[in-house]
C-alpha cells in the first residue's frame, strides 16, 4: 500500500474551499468547512469503492441485495473518516488545517431514511457487510424529506420537514446511466407467438424513470467499499407538448407530479400500515428498478445467461415492504428473458429471502386487490398464479381440510393480497430476529406455514456495529477497552467477552466509571443546551429512548415517574436518591395517543422539574428530535437502560443492545432481544419483571384481564390515574389526557382496556425500579456488573449477525483485496 500523504490530502481540502465556495478554507463557516473536508474524504474512498467492484466482479462473487424502504444511516462523515485506513492521518490533517472535527459533524445532517430499527439495522448491517468483505448493495429510496424533524412546542409534538438534500449530499454520485423505466397502470394484452406460447404485452402504463444515486459504504479498515443506492424519480417526458399545445397545462405537468409525488417522503409509521396507494406505488417503484439493474448486471457479467442467476445474487426483502420483489423478478425472467414459469419460479424463490420484524397486527401489509391490480396488472397477474398454484399444492398436502387452511394461507383472499405471505412463499428463507420472535412466528403467527415450510425458518438474532456505537460514539470508552485487551474488538466483538476479568478490578472499576462520569457530564450540556434543564450528573441516568407506541409503554415509564413524585410530596423526610428520566422518542404523525403521551411526558416534566419542594430529586427530559446521532451522545451516557415493551410485542428491539455495550443496565421484560441479553450477561446483573410473553398470549386468549380490579385495590395506583383526570398535571383542561386513562381502563364496548397490560406489570416495574436505584447506590457492585454488561455485549454484533446470514442464507464469500 502507498503512504498516506497528508500534505496532499491537506492541499485538497483548501482546493475545494475554492472550487465550491470561491474563498479560502479560513474563511468558511462550519457548514461550508463540512463540505470541502467531506468532498476531499469522498475522494480518499472513491478509488477503493471502484476497485471492489472490479475485484469482486474479477473474482465474481456472489452479491447480495439488501431491499429496505428504510436506511437510518445517520451521519456519514465522522463514520467514513473513522473506517478509512489512515483515519489517525485523516484527523490529524483536520486538525492541522485548524478545523475541529466534531464541529464539522454536526455541520452534516442526519441521513434520516428511516424511522426506528428496522431502518437501523439495514444501517449496521450494510457497515457489518463491507468489514467482513462481502459485496453487497442496500436499495431503497431517495426521499425528497426524510423523517420529519420533531419540534416540541407547548409539550406537544410538531412535525417539521425535514429538506436533509437543500445543501447537496457531497458522498453521493448520480448515476444517470443505470437510469431504469418503471411502469405504473394500464393493462395486459395476451399475444400467441408462433411456438404456441403466450407473451404479455403491458400496454397504456404510464412511465416513471428510476435514476440511482450511488453512496459509499465504507468497510472497516479493510478498502472495501460497498454501496448504497437510493433511486430517486422522473417523469419519463415532464412535458407531454401535445397536451401542452392543447392548451391544456394541468394533464402535462400530472406525470411530472405524478414522479415527484412518489420520492416526495418517507411514511413516519413505526409498526404500522397505512395502505396508501402511494405507499404501494414507492414499493413498486424502488424494487423495480432494483431488481431490473441486478438481473441486468448480472447478465452482462455471464454472458447473457440468466439461468444461474440464483448462484450469484441474493435478494433479502427487509420485512414485506420489498415483497413485490418476488413478482418483478419473475416478470423479469419471463417477460424480458423468456423464461418458462417453472425456470423463473426456482430461480426467483432461491434468490429471495424474508425477514419478518413484527407480530403486531396493525402493521401487516394487506392491499385490496382492486387498488394493486389496477396499479400494476402485470404483477398481479403473476400473483394470481403464484397463489393458484399455491393453493393447489396445499389442496394436495391437505385433503381433508384444505379449504380451511386455503382461508388462513392464501395470498388472495378476502378481496386483499396478503404480502406475507406472497414473501414466504416466494422466498426459500424466512426468519424472526430474536430468538423468542422467531419461537411466536414458528407457533402462533405463521404456524400453518412453518408447518408446511419447516425448512425456510429460522433465527438470526438483530445486532448493531461496534464501530458505530462503541468506537465512534463513546471514544473515551472504546479507548478503555483497546487498553485493557487490544483493539480486535472493533472487527470482532467477541474478544469484549475479555473485559471481564476487570469486572472486580478496583482501578478498572474505577476508570470505568469515570469514564461513565464523562458521558454524563456531556449529555447534561447537551440537556442544558436544548431543553434549558440542569441536570444533576451524579443522579441516576435512566434512559428510554426508542419510537413511542403503546406497547413499548413509555406511559408505564412516566406513570411511574408520577408515582415517585406522590412518594417525595407525602414523605419528604425519607431518602430519596437522585434520578433523571430522559426520553427520545417520535410518534407517528397520525397516532394520537403516542402524541398525548409525549404531552403528557412534557406536562410531567413541567411540574416536576419547577417544584423547589422536592430539591431536585427527580427530573424528567424529553430530548426533542430523537435521531442516530443525538442516540451517539445519550446512548453513552445511560446508566438504567429502559427495555419494558409488553412481553411478545417486541420483535428484538436494538437500543437495548448499544446501551448494554455501553454498560447500562437492562430494566426490562423478558421479551424480544432481552431474554437473550440476560442469557449472555446473567439475570442477577439485569432487573427482569413483569409477565412472561406465555402469560401474555394466554391473557389475550381468555379475556380474563380487568384492569378495573387493579384501579380498585391499589390505592397508589389509583391516585396516579386519577391525576390524568383531575387536571393536576394539565390545570388549564383537567379532560386533556382522559383518552389515556380510558385507554387503561373505559371499555368503550368494542374495546379492550389496557391493552398492552400496563396495570397488570405496574407493580412488578415499580418494584423492578427500586431494586435497580438501590444497586446503584452500590458503586462498586454497580460498576462490576456495567463492566460485565459490556464484556458480556460480545454477542450483539451486526457482525455476528451478518455472519449468520451468509451462512446460512446468502452464501457468500469474502472479496479478497
Ligand atoms: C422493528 N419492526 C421491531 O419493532 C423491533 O423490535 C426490531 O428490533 C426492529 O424491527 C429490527 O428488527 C419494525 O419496524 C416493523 F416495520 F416491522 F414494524
Amino acid at each position: 500500500m502507498q503512504k498516506f500523504d497528508k500534505a496532499m490530502l491537506k492541499k485538497e481540502i483548501e482546493n475545494n474551499a475554492r472550487k465550491l465556495f470561491r474563498r479560502e478554507l479560513t474563511e468558511l463557516n462550519e457548514k461550508e468547512a463540512f463540505h470541502a473536508v467531506a468532498a476531499a474524504i469522498q475522494n480518499q474512498i472513491i478509488d477503493d469503492w471502484i476497485l471492489t467492484t472490479k475485484r469482486a466482479e474479477e473474482e465474481d462473487r456472489k452479491r447480495v441485495y439488501y431491499l429496505s424502504m428504510e436506511f437510518l444511516m445517520g451521519r456519514a462523515l465522522g463514520n467514513n473518516i473513522l473506517n478509512l485506513s489512515a483515519h489517525e492521518e485523516i484527523k490529524e490533517v483536520i486538525e492541522e488545517l485548524g478545523l475541529n472535527l466534531s464541529a464539522l459533524e454536526d455541520a452534516e445532517p442526519d441521513w434520516a431514511l428511516g424511522n426506528g430499527g428496522l431502518g437501523r439495522l439495514a444501517a449496521c448491517f450494510l457497515d457489518s457487510l463491507a468489514t467482513l468483505g462481502y459485496w453487497a448493495c442496500g436499495c431503497g429510496i431517495r426521499y425528497k424529506y426524510g423523517f420529519f424533524k420533531q419540534q416540541i412546542v407547548d409539550g406537544y409534538q410538531k412535525e417539521v420537514a425535514d429538506d436533509w438534500l437543500k445543501d447537496g449530499n457531497p458522498f453521493e454520485i448520480r448515476r444517470a446511466e443505470l437510469a431504469k423505466e418503471v411502469r405504473f397502470g394500464g393493462w395486459v394484452e395476451t399475444v400467441q407467438e408462433a411456438d404456441g406460447r403466450l407473451r404479455f404485452v403491458h400496454k397504456g402504463y404510464q412511465s416513471v424513470e428510476a435514476i440511482p444515486y450511488d453512496t459509499p459504504v465504507v468497510g472497516y479498515d479493510n478498502h472495501i467499499v460497498d454501496t448504497l443506492r437510493v433511486w430517486d424519480a422522473k417523469a419519463k417526458e415532464t412535458f407531454s407538448l401535445d397536451e401542452f399545445d392543447k392548451g391544456n397545462y394541468q394533464k402535462a405537468v400530472e406525470s411530472a407530479n405524478m414522479a415527484r409525488n412518489i420520492v416526495e417522503v418517507l411514511y413516519p409509521n413505526d409498526n404500522h400500515y397505512a395502505g396508501k396507494e402511494l405507499r404501494l406505488r414507492q414499493q413498486y417503484f424502488f424494487i423495480s428498478a432494483s431488481v431490473q439493474t441486478a438481473v441486468d448486471s448480472y447478465v452482462k457479467k455471464h454472458d447473457g445467461d440468466v439461468k444461474h442467476l440464483a448462484d450469484k445474487l441474493a435478494f433479502q426483502l427487509n420485512d414485506t415492504h420489498p415483497t413485490v420483489a418476488v413478482a418483478e423478478l419473475m416478470r423479469v425472467l419471463m417477460d424480458d428473458y423468456h423464461l418458462t414459469w417453472d425456470e423463473a419460479w426456482e430461480i426467483t424463490v432461491n434468490t429471495c429471502a424474508y425477514t419478518n420484524h413484527t407480530i403486531m397486527a396493525e402493521a401487516l401489509e394487506k392491499w385490496p386487490i382492486e387498488l394493486f391490480s389496477k396499479l400494476l396488472p402485470r404483477i398481479y397477474q403473476i400473483v394470481e398464479e403464484i397463489n393458484r398454484r399455491f393453493c393447489e399444492d396445499v389442496r394436495k398436502k391437505y385433503e381433508g381440510n384444505a379449504e380451511a387452511k386455503i382461508a388462513k394461507m392464501a395470498i388472495i383472499y378476502d378481496g386483499q393480497v396478503k404480502m406475507a405471505h406472497l414473501a414466504i412463499i416466494g422466498s426459500h428463507a424466512v426468519n424472526g430476529v430474536a430468538a423468542l420472535h422467531t419461537e411466536i412466528l414458528k407457533k402462533q403467527e405463521l404456524k400453518d406455514f412453518y408447518e408446511m415450510y419447516p425448512e425456510k425458518f429460522s433465527n438470526k438474532t438483530n445486532g448493531i456495529t461496534q464501530r458505530r456505537w462503541l468506537l465512534h460514539a463513546n471514544p473515551e470508552l472504546a479507548e478503555w477497552v483497546t487498553e485493557k485487551i487490544g483493539d480486535r474488538w472493533i472487527t470482532d466483538l467477541s474478544q469484549i467477552e475479555k473485559l471481564a476479568v476487570y469486572a472486580e478490578d478496583k482501578k478498572a472499576q474505577s476508570e470505568f466509571m469515570a469514564i461513565k462520569r464523562h458521558n454524563k457530564e456531556r449529555l447534561a450540556r447537551y440537556i442544558f443546551e436544548h431543553n434549558g434543564i440542569k441536570v444533576n450528573v451524579d443522579s441516576v441516568f435512566d434512559v428510554m429512548v426508542k419510537r413511542l407506541h403503546e406497547y413499548k409503554r413509555q406511559l408505564m415509564n412516566i406513570l411511574h415517574v408520577m408515582y415517585l413524585y406522590n412518594q417525595i410530596k407525602d414523605h419528604p423526610e425519607r431518602e430519596f436518591y437522585p434520578h433523571t428520566f430522559i426520553f427520545g422518542a417520535k410518534a407517528a404523525a397520525g397516532y394520537k395517543t403516542a402524541k398525548l403521551t409525549i404531552k403528557l411526558i412534557n406536562s410531567v416534566a413541567e411540574v416536576i422539574n419547577n417544584d423547589a419542594s422536592i430539591k431536585d430529586k427527580i427530573k424528567v427530559v424529553f430530548i426533542e428530535d430523537y435521531k442516530v446521532s443525538s442516540a451517539e451522545v445519550i446512548i453513552p451516557a445511560a446508566d438504567f437502560s429502559e427495555q419494558i415493551s409488553t412481553a411478545s410485542k417486541e420483535a428484538s428491539g436494538t437500543s437495548n443492545m448499544k446501551l448494554m455495550l455501553n454498560g447500562a443496565l437492562t430494566i426490562g421484560t423478558m421479551d424480544g432481544a432481552n431474554v437473550e441479553i440476560v442469557k449472555e450477561v446473567g439475570v442477577e446483573n439485569a432487573f427482569i419483571f413483569g409477565m412472561s410473553s406465555d402469560e401474555v398470549i394466554e391473557l389475550e386468549h381468555n379475556r380474563s384481564y380487568k384492569p378495573m380490579d387493579i384501579f380498585n385495590n391499589d390505592q397508589e395506583i389509583r391516585r396516579v390515574l386519577m391525576q390524568l383526570v383531575n387536571g393536576f398535571y394539565s390545570p388549564e383542561d383537567p379532560e386533556l389526557f382522559r383518552p389515556l386513562y380510558d385507554s387503561l381502563l373505559n371499555t368503550k364496548e368494542s374495546d379492550v382496556a389496557d391493552r398492552y397490560f400496563i396495570l397488570k406489570d405496574l407493580r412488578a416495574y415499580m418494584q423492578a425500579q427500586e431494586e435497580a436505584v438501590k444497586h446503584f447506590q452500590d458503586r462498586e457492585w454497580w460498576a462490576r456488573a456495567a463492566i460485565l454488561n459490556t464484556a458480556h455485549a460480545g454477542k450483539f454484533s451486526s457482525d455476528r449477525t451478518i455472519e449468520e446470514y451468509v451462512k446460512d442464507i446468502w452464501h457468500l464469500d469474502k472479496i479478497e483485496m
